[in-house]
């Protein structure tokens, strides 16, 4: 099949471009490389040291043989999206292409513009693209879990059915985010739902949970082909933080009380499941919602369980409760349905000790490279007392 990967340079672009080019397909990716400029805005940097794109893609065709199709440009300009989908006539396309961090959506203003105007406007302009030049092509879409926030009922996939005095009817599931970052995904998942209904377009909603893990079978086959894994305050997630805190004897960051309950996947799901949405693609005119994870943990539980391993193989990890900087729940229901993908033969990588194991031992192959200013958390969400929004300055760390 031809597959358009959309934000090709990402963490989980380039391993998603790179094993579904080992499965057979033929792929391309796009990408302006924002994230690398975000990286030298806040002065981090990924854990594994990361070739350019245009080289890890001849590396790739080096070791594999397979080729991978590259454009350079911004989802946010028309021609440039238009031009690449017209050119490569995908059937179907994975969007990645957005800001993905919430910390970075809360900085301050000017970044909660970016985050929404970068993310809705990149996606809308990829639906009158499908529109206009491939109405039959399959829009893969990274939504994300977040977008449900933590009501205290079940989260259903996408849609639940609602009686309201005496009528019943299937509706979206109500949306509380706690981000600019996660509402700018809500903002797309009603675009993509309208332009479903109303051009007969077809797209799959990846509602994902928190991924973790720094390695693939693809990425696995050359240091070259390594994916972008950071840690810091911003665009690491918490498990990745916690192994790379434990290697580096910097205290676990919990914050508040650890008991914010998240759904969880390895990355090696996270391609699996794009695949498995590709080979069984919605009807034209169908948008369908995937909850895309394998298990739920809280916070705290995740910290104890680094903290174990890591213990088992020397490393004393402590485990540090710091103020919250997020407004969240620390303790609450929460129970997402997770079953169309399982249907569709999704067999889980669960996180065992032996996969924190290698994430430790793997991590501690690059302790040298650990930036420990970029860790402890800056950004936060809820306004100064004395009513001024606080803004971030990511200079005066
Ligand atoms: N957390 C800690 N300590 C840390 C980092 C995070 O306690 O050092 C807590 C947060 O307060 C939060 C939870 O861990 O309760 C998850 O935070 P995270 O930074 O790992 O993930 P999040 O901000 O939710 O965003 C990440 C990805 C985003 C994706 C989302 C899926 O950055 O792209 O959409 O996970 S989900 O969380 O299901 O919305």
């Amino acid at each position: 099949m031809k597959i358009l990967v959309l934000g090709g340079d990402g963490y989980l672009g380039w391993p998603t471009a790179m094993y579904l080019s080992a499965r057979g397909h033929e792929v391309g990716v796009v990408d302006n490389f924002a994230k690398r400029r975000w990286e030298m805005e806040l002065n981090v940097e990924p854990l594994l040291p990361i070739h350019t794109l245009h080289d890890r893609v001849a590396a790739w065709h080096e070791v594999t043989g397979r080729p991978i199709d590259l454009v350079v440009g911004d989802l946010r300009n028309y021609g440039v999206v238009r031009e690449a989908v017209a050119r490569f006539g995908p059937e179907a396309v994975v969007h990645y292409g957005e800001q993905p961090s919430a910390p970075y959506s809360m900085m301050d203003h000017n970044r909660a513009i970016f985050s929404q105007t970068n993310n809705i406007v990149g996606t809308l302009n990829l639906l009158w693209v499908l529109r206009e030049v491939a109405p039959d092509c399959h829009l893969v879409k990274l939504g994300t879990m977040g977008e449900y926030g933590t009501p205290n009922i079940d989260i259903e996939e996408g849609f639940i059915e609602i009686e309201h005095n005496g009528r019943r009817d299937v509706l979206p599931y109500p949306k509380q985010p706690g981000s600019f970052y996660h509402l700018s995904k809500v903002h797309d998942s009603h675009n993509i739902l309208f332009a479903c209904r109303t051009w007969k377009l077809r797209s799959t909603d990846l509602n994902q949970g928190v991924v973790y893990g720094i390695e693939t079978d693809q990425t696995d086959i050359d240091p070259r082909l390594a994916t972008s894994f950071h840690y810091d305050e911003v665009f690491g997630t918490a498990l990745n933080r916690f192994c790379v805190q434990a290697v580096a004897g910097i205290p676990l960051t919990v914050y508040g009380r650890g008991g914010q309950t998240r759904g969880f996947l390895n990355i090696r799901d996270t391609l699996r499941c794009v695949e498995l949405s590709i080979l069984n693609p919605p009807a034209a005119g169908e948008y369908r919602v995937f909850n895309q994870f394998t298990e739920t943990f809280t916070v705290l539980e995740l910290a104890q369980l680094v903290h174990k391993q890591a213990a088992a193989l020397g490393i004393e990890a402590k485990v540090e409760h710091l103020d919250n900087p997020r407004l969240e729940a620390e303790a609450h229901y929460y129970n997402p349905h997770h079953q169309k993908l399982v249907d569709l033969g999704l067999e889980p990588h669960l996180l065992s000790n032996v996969l924190i194991d290698s994430m430790l031992t793997r991590i501690r192959e690059h302790a040298g490279r650990v930036k420990p200013d970029i860790i402890l958390p800056h950004v936060r969400w809820a306004r100064d007392v004395g009513g001024h929004a606080s803004e971030f300055a990511p200079q005066s760390r």
